[in-house]
């Protein structure tokens, strides 16, 4: 431990070589006797963890891509107190952060607590989850470079200079390396198995942020048909839309328990309650839910839409909470009763700065069909930069990775069906696809966390275990904050249950 302490020290690292990257400057400090609590909910592919007392060496190196004036800042954190596991764990990002942000920096202290060494990147872009700052060099031009550096490969660099550091500090490379993420982190994780097959043994991809050209124009949907329309119902109308369909659909998966999960098996029409009177809260009096309210369910539920009524993209399963802040139909009402739309800034700045190329574009003002060629450019365009749609993991596969996926079923970001897709167009290259990735589907789980389902909080653990004891995960268990644990099976398989005993973990229940 003595000599690792005093190993901490720019002098004694040595530069990664990396091909295409120039490493710039390196710095190391140690940290001693630092403690934190990290709740499953900042961390969600593990559940809490309590770190004392962690002894590590903090390593911070910059790099660029010759030519291309990007730079980028890694940081890695290597344990002294406790001692390294050997293996490496590469924290993936979340919004518009590639990974070095304060709240990242708890995952790698997380992960450092079970001996990791532990690395995250800013992928070359500021870490403000402002993309303004970075995305256009001027009005009309994207900067591709730092998109693509942002995309893909900031992740094999700093996850390569990672191994590289680490060798040099400890005198050995990492035994194995793990990449865990959720949402764009857990777009990243397959972005590297698509692309840098080599690179991770074990993939943690939660949430993930895939077919991201298609994802953002088609999240922004339900906001377009408002526009529409320019009606912008109450959120208590969009609420009762959603209560109705879960109770519709609850008792297809064998259990009445607000959960719905076998969605598949309903199909709940919005305009069957329009007119209903309800208690409105926003309104502070009763109404009649509006035919408005069914079109715009109607839209959060059932796929975005070109002008001829045609299929663009997946939309939200019905345990989505359609209103809540940075939701599909979030909307806001004035005292006087007057409701506009409040799309999400992720949604619209994907539209703006790199559909558009336009800051100051206001999505508001398109028409449908305007709407449908912003969908088809942008796929056109970033597709093969940031995509992340490649279904050929036969690299990954041969290379012996193995990796996880967890969608909840109520995401209100990401459509858990735009992560089912994918595994399917994986299968069709892969039919044995289930030999190396599994996708398990969690039910009344929200985005990454929180909800009325519950959080598979061993899923990290699970991906170790199949990685280095070959034990895949054949289920995994999602517990609730009211502690409740259910049953998550991978797809498509569903947890199946006898009688009335729900979906809640017991003897009886299992994966079919
Ligand atoms: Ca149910």
């Amino acid at each position: 431990m003595a000599s690792l302490t005093s190993h901490c020290a720019a002098s004694s690292l040595s530069f990664p070589s990396i091909y295409g990257a120039d490493f710039q400057t390196i710095q190391a400090s140690l940290i001693q006797n630092f403690s934190t609590f990290i709740s499953y909910s900042n961390n969600p592919n593990s559940g809490d963890v309590n770190a004392q007392d962690l002894h590590l060496c903090n390593v911070t190196i910059t790099h660029t891509h010759p030519g291309t004036h990007d730079k980028v800042t890694t940081k890695i954190f290597l344990p002294i107190q406790p001692p390294w596991n050997e293996r490496l764990y590469t924290v993936g990002g979340g919004g518009w952060v590639a990974g070095l942000h304060p709240i990242i920096d708890d995952r790698m202290y997380a992960a450092l607590a079970g001996g990791y060494a532990a690395v995250t990147t800013d992928g070359g872009v500021p870490s403000s989850n402002v993309a303004d700052d970075w995305a256009l060099l001027s009005p009309g031009n994207v900067d591709l470079y730092a998109l693509q550096n942002f995309a893909s490969v900031s992740i094999n660099d700093a996850t390569l200079a990672a191994k590289s550091i680490a060798k040099s500090f400890y005198g050995k490379a990492p035994k194995y390396s793990y990449f865990s993420g959720c949402s764009q982190g857990g777009r990243q994780g397959i972005m590297a198995a698509q692309r840098y097959p080599e690179l991770f043994d074990g993939i943690a991809a939660a949430a993930p942020a895939i077919y991201y050209a298609q994802l953002f124009v088609s999240a922004f949907f339900p906001q377009q048909v408002m526009n529409e329309m320019g009606r912008y119902p109450h959120a208590c109308e969009l609420d009762a839309m959603t209560r109705a369909a879960i109770e519709a659909c609850d008792a297809e998966d064998g259990i009445v328990d607000g959960l719905v999960a076998n969605p598949d098996a309903c199909h709940f029409n919005p305009f069957a309650i329009v007119g209903k009177e309800i208690d409105c809260a926003d309104s502070g009096s009763n109404l009649s839910i509006s035919e408005a309210a069914a079109k715009v369910a109607e839209a959060a539920w059932n796929g975005s839409r070109a002008s001829d009524g045609s299929f663009l993209w997946y939309s939200h399963g019905y345990e989505a909470n359609l209103t809540a802040d940075e939701s599909p139909v979030q909307t806001t009402c004035s005292a006087n009763g007057i409701c506009t739309g409040v799309p999400r800034s992720t949604w619209t700045d994907w539209i703006r700065l790199f559909v558009k190329k336009d800051a100051k574009f206001n999505a508001v003002s398109m028409s449908r069909k305007e709407y449908a060629e912003t969908f088809i450019q942008g796929v056109r365009e970033f597709d093969s930069i940031i995509g992340t749609s490649n279904a050929d993991l036969r690299n990954f596969q041969d290379a012996g990775g193995k990796m996880i996926t967890y969608h909840g079923m109520a995401d209100m970001s990401i459509p858990f069906r735009s992560t089912r897709h994918y595994y399917d167009a994986v299968r069709e290259i892969s039919p044995n696809v289930h030999d190396f990735y599994r996708l398990f589907e969690a039910p009344g789980l929200s985005h990454c966390t929180g909800g009325a389902g519950g959080q598979p909080l061993k899923l990290f653990e699970s991906l170790v275990q199949w990685v280095e004891q070959g034990v895949a995960p054949d289920s995994l268990e999602a517990t609730n904050a009211s502690n409740q644990t259910n049953l998550l099976c991978p797809y498509p398989k569903r947890a199946a249950v006898n009688d009335s005993i729900g979906l809640l973990v017991s003897d009886q229940t299992r994966c079919r």
